[in-house]
Parts: C-alpha cells; sequence; structure tokens
C-alpha cells in the first residue's frame, strides 16, 4: 500500500512524465516542418518513450493500491530558435526530470517505502543514460558549428541513436 505523500508525488511524476512527452511531440513538430527529418524522426520516437515512463508509473500506482491520475498539462514551448536551441531546451528539460526523480526516492526512503525505492531504479538509470545523450548531441552539434553539411550528415545520424521502445511496459 502506498503512503499518501509517495503517493502525491508518484501523481506528479505522472503528470512531469506527460508533459516531457509533449515537449518532445512539439520538438518533433518544429523539427519536422522545419526540414530535420532525423530529428523529427528521434523525438516523435522521444514523445512515445516518454508516454512509456508515464504508464509505467501509472500502473504501478494502480497495482499498489493508489490511484493514478491524469491531470492537465503545461503547455509546451512551440518555438525554438534552432536545433541547438531545441537540443539545449531538452538537456535542461532532462536535468529537471533527474532532479524530480531524485526527490521522489528522497521521499521513498523517508517513508520507508522500499518497494517504490526499488521501483524507481529503473528510473534512475533511465536518466543517466537520457541525459547522457542530450550531451552527446549537444557536443556534435558543437563541433559542426555552422556548416550546413555537417548538419546534413548530423541529421541522418541521429537516427542511429533512436532506441525502440519495450513491449512489456
Ligand atoms: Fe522520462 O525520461 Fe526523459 O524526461
Amino acid at each position: 500500500m502506498l503512503s499518501p505523500k509517495v503517493e502525491k508525488a508518484l501523481n506528479k511524476q505522472i503528470k512531469i512524465e506527460a508533459e516531457s512527452s509533449q515537449i518532445y511531440l512539439a520538438m518533433a513538430s518544429w523539427a519536422e516542418i522545419n526540414g530535420f527529418e532525423g530529428v523529427a524522426q528521434f523525438m516523435y520516437a522521444q514523445t512515445d518513450e516518454e508516454r512509456m515512463h508515464m504508464l509505467k508509473i501509472v500502473k504501478f500506482v494502480n497495482e499498489r493500491g493508489g490511484h493514478a491520475l491524469v491531470s492537465d498539462l503545461k503547455a509546451p514551448p512551440t518555438q525554438f530558435g534552432s536545433a541547438k536551441e531545441m537540443f539545449e531546451t531538452l538537456f535542461k528539460h532532462e536535468v529537471f526530470v533527474s532532479k524530480s526523480i531524485n526527490e521522489l526516492v528522497d521521499i521513498t526512503l523517508a517513508e520507508k517505502d522500499y518497494a517504490t525505492h526499488n521501483f524507481l531504479q529503473w528510473y534512475i538509470a533511465e536518466q543517466i543514460e537520457e541525459e547522457a545523450t542530450a550531451r552527446t548531441i549537444l557536443d556534435k552539434i558543437e563541433l559542426i558549428g555552422e556548416e550546413k553539411s555537417g548538419f546534413y550528415l548530423f541529421d541522418k545520424d541521429i537516427k542511429a541513436m533512436i532506441t525502440p521502445l519495450p513491449t512489456d511496459i
């Protein structure tokens, strides 16, 4: 059984994951209309992944006797000055999500909820991976600079960084 504090914190995280999904959907759409086909594919995959992160928590909360809530979401940014600016926004967002997961872990420890603590280890590993991917992409963009042909290749390369979604949520 979840304590009210843990349930509230998990519901907050459900909202954050749903907002992440919206943010990446907005990025996918921006990339698509600006001719970044590979980046758009990457972002479409990311938006699905974030929805999977959200669903995983929804199912966990309900399984443990709580009530997973679907709430209203903050509107994502829809305009980005450049692909670089967009990936900087993505990186900052992932750092924010990692912080939120860490706070959630703190709450589970304070509440002595070791099952939820265990469940969250997957999210900690996932955040490490997502921050690393964002950092790698930003480094590549930095190297390319203003060079158009470099960006063309980058847009092709990024497709290789798309990870397939697991089927067992
Ligand atoms: Fe859900 O991992 Fe990114 O935000």
